[in-house]
């Protein structure tokens, strides 16, 4: 529960009166009598369990009351009865509003120093200040921290709005906005924050965006008290280790690590309040989020007219550039302020916290945030990837869209499902990946035709490698998409994979008539050389052909295993490798397993040139083996 409310309306008083605290904690609060920064208590009452964050009315002091407004439940609209309705009255309204809380109770304050008719005055102006609100037909409960009156009718009031709070999100991320980083001694470092969504426990290890920090929680605390788990929604002191107190500030998140990264271009839609003045087309702003602040640049993105881009009341979508990398995920209201003079101008709801840079048709792109702020998740992805020809890795949408990995799966299951998407790999260790539908089936379509391109242009070449095709398909498909591409192309039956190329299944190179000649002579030069083989460069040169193709040739022959590499230059053809294996299983059976090197030389009648490459090529082939100077045959 969160106080709101005009400076000296009494609203720390009344949290004191409520929870026996006074919330103020800085020692200028107390020298001052004002509160210049969140302060925190507790209550229970009833079997409710309610923690405040007080926040300071001060106008200066609004950045404040905004880092710990962001995570409350409930509003304790504070109004002094003296006085009514005041600019913070307002502003703290609005920004309760714009922050999408979604029920309170108003407190008017000081009952004892109004008469009755000041008080229902002030009641009147309250009413019509939250008409055709979240507050609309809220309790309203005069109050005095003096004299006590009024108290328990607020308590009441305070347990029956609460029990009519729906529960945070508890099984997703955990996610805590940092309002307070400090030390205690014999401790080390304890942040405080409200816990938005999901659970943390002691040992969890943790991430704090946007800097990426790891840490790991050695213990917990809510209100004074040592906790196992922390739950979603509640005030939490969380002692971390791993981390200096300095080197972690108001407005970092501590999140579960690696699963989310901050950004800095976020499209939104935005809305200007009433009272605000019109703006052109691209403007500067304070951005709260959560606990966070930072400047962002405001443009808007469906705007006719650049001089009044959006006008007061007026909701537009919108792109944001901040200063500082912030985290936020779809659905994350923020607050914006005035740039100069600061004043709360508007607000608006996180759509999509990581677009992607391609400029689009503005119509394209309306529809496509319309469908994101519906937030219907298999509708949801489906925009996501229309920006996205190249797919989606589940992690990259889950960091997107905060989604959890089940989440992520059944929207693409449901596109799936619906022929719209195709989920490409996924299940194993490898991340899942999610493609449109006609980009995938343009993927596989192009990956046959540039097999066929390249076996057209190169008729001699088996097929192209993996690695060309792959960049060739580059910009159609990531890594894991073009594997999967080429996996089920194969499995089809139409590509063949041998090792590291790929060819159209069932291909057979086909020669024209004199390579099939040329490719007949190199076969009966090396035949006829036997182990006197003459270099390759020899043979090429003799031949009508021209030396690339005849090289291509070549590597046929190699291929078809005609001709064996013994060495880099060293080419010998099979016949004579087979007549080694004769001479050399002859030589075993009449002069034993062992021979020398000048006995192999004398046996094959090599030269020692080619007697010692052939001879290593033997051991290779597990024919021989070496010992010392001499080789084993096997
Ligand atoms: N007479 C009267 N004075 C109050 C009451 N509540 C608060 N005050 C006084 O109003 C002043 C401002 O109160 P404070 O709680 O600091 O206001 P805040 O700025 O809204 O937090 C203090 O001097 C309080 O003593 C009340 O119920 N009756
Ligand atoms: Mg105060």
């Amino acid at each position: 529960m969160g106080t709101a409310g005009h400076i000296d309306h009494g609203k720390s008083t009344l949290v004191e009166a409520l929870t026996g605290t006074h919330p103020d904690r800085l020692e200028e609060e107390k020298r001052r009598g004002i509160t210049i920064d969140l302060g925190f208590a507790f209550l229970d009452h009833a079997g409710v369990r309610f923690g405040f964050v007080d926040v300071p009315g001060h106008e200066r002091f609004v950045r404040n009351m905004l880092a710990g407004v962001g995570g409350i439940d409930l509003v304790l609209l504070v109004v002094a009865a003296d006085e009514s309705v005041m600019p913070q009255t307002r502003e703290h309204f609005e920004i309760c509003r714009l922050l999408g809380i979604p029920r309170g109770v108003v407190a008017l304050t000081k009952s004892d120093a109004a008469d009755a008719e000041t008080v229902s005055l002030a009641h009147l102006e309250t009413e019509e200040l939250v008409r055709r609100s979240f507050l609309e037909g809220a309790p309203i409960v005069a109050v005095s921290a003096k004299t006590g009156a009024g108290l328990e009718e607020l308590k009441e009031a305070l347990v029956r709005v609460a029990e009519s709070c729906p529960a945070r999100d508890t099984a997703g991320a955990f996610r805590l906005p940092i309002d307070r980083s400090f030390a205690i001694k014999g401790f080390g470092t304890v942040v405080t924050g409200t816990l938005v969504s999901g659970s943390l426990r002691a040992e969890d290890e943790a991430e704090i965006l946007p800097d990426g920090m790891r840490v790991r929680v050695r213990g917990l605390q809510s209100g004074g008290r040592k906790i196992e788990m922390a739950r979603a929604g509640q005030r939490t002191a969380v002692n971390l280790a791993g981390v200096e107190h300095a080197a972690v500030a108001r407005g970092m998140t501590l999140v579960p690590p690696g699963r989310f990264s901050a950004t800095t271009r976020i499209h939104a839609r935005v809305e200007l309040l009433g009272t605000a003045r019109a703006m052109r087309r691209r403007f500067r702003a304070h951005l709260f989020q959560g606990s966070a602040e930072t400047i962002a640049v405001v443009r808007i993105l469906d705007a006719a007219n650049e001089e009044r881009a959006i006008g007061p009341g007026e909701t537009r979508f919108a792109e944001l550039r901040t200063a500082a990398p912030v985290f936020v995920l779809p659905g994350d209201r923020f607050v914006l302020r005035q740039y100069s003079p600061v004043v709360t101008m508007g607000g608006g709801v996180v759509l999509d916290a990581a677009p992607t840079r391609r400029v689009r048709d503005a119509s394209v792109l309306r529809r496509r945030l319309e469908t994101l702020a519906v937030g219907d998740p298999a509708a949801m992805l489906e925009a996501l990837l229309a920006d996205s020809p190249r797919g989606l890795t589940f992690s990259h949408v889950g960091r997107r869209t905060g989604w959890s990995e089940g989440e992520v799966k059944e929207a693409a299951q449901t596109l799936a499902g619906a022929g719209k998407a195709r989920v490409v790999a996924g299940g194993g260790g490898e991340a899942g990946v999610i493609a449109p539908a006609e980009a995938y089936a343009a993927l596989l379509a192009r990956m046959r035709e540039d097999v066929e391109g390249y076996h057209r242009a190169n008729p001699l070449a088996e097929g192209i490698s993996k690695e060309e095709l792959r960049i060739r398909v580059a910009r159609m498909a990531g890594p894991a998409m073009f594997r999967a591409a080429l996996g089920e192309l194969a499995a089809a039956g139409q590509l063949t994979i041998a090792g590291d190329t790929v060819k159209r299944a069932g291909r057979e190179i086909s020669l024209a008539p004199e390579e099939a000649r040329a490719k007949e002579q190199i076969e009966q030069a090396f035949a006829q050389a036997g182990l006197t083989v003459p270099s390759l460069k020899e043979v090429l040169e003799k031949l009508p052909v021209e030396a690339a193709r005849a090289q291509k040739i070549v590597q046929i022959l190699l291929r078809e295993q005609v001709l064996v590499r013994v060495a880099a230059e060293l080419v010998f053809h099979r016949a004579a490798l087979g007549k080694v294996r004769e001479l050399l299983a002859g030589y075993k059976k009449q002069h034993g397993e062992r021979m020398s090197v000048p006995a192999f030389k004398e046996l094959t009648g090599i030269t020692r040139k080619y007697a010692i490459p052939l001879l290593e090529y033997l051991d290779r082939e597990r024919v021989t083996r070496r010992q010392g100077d001499e080789r084993v045959i096997l």
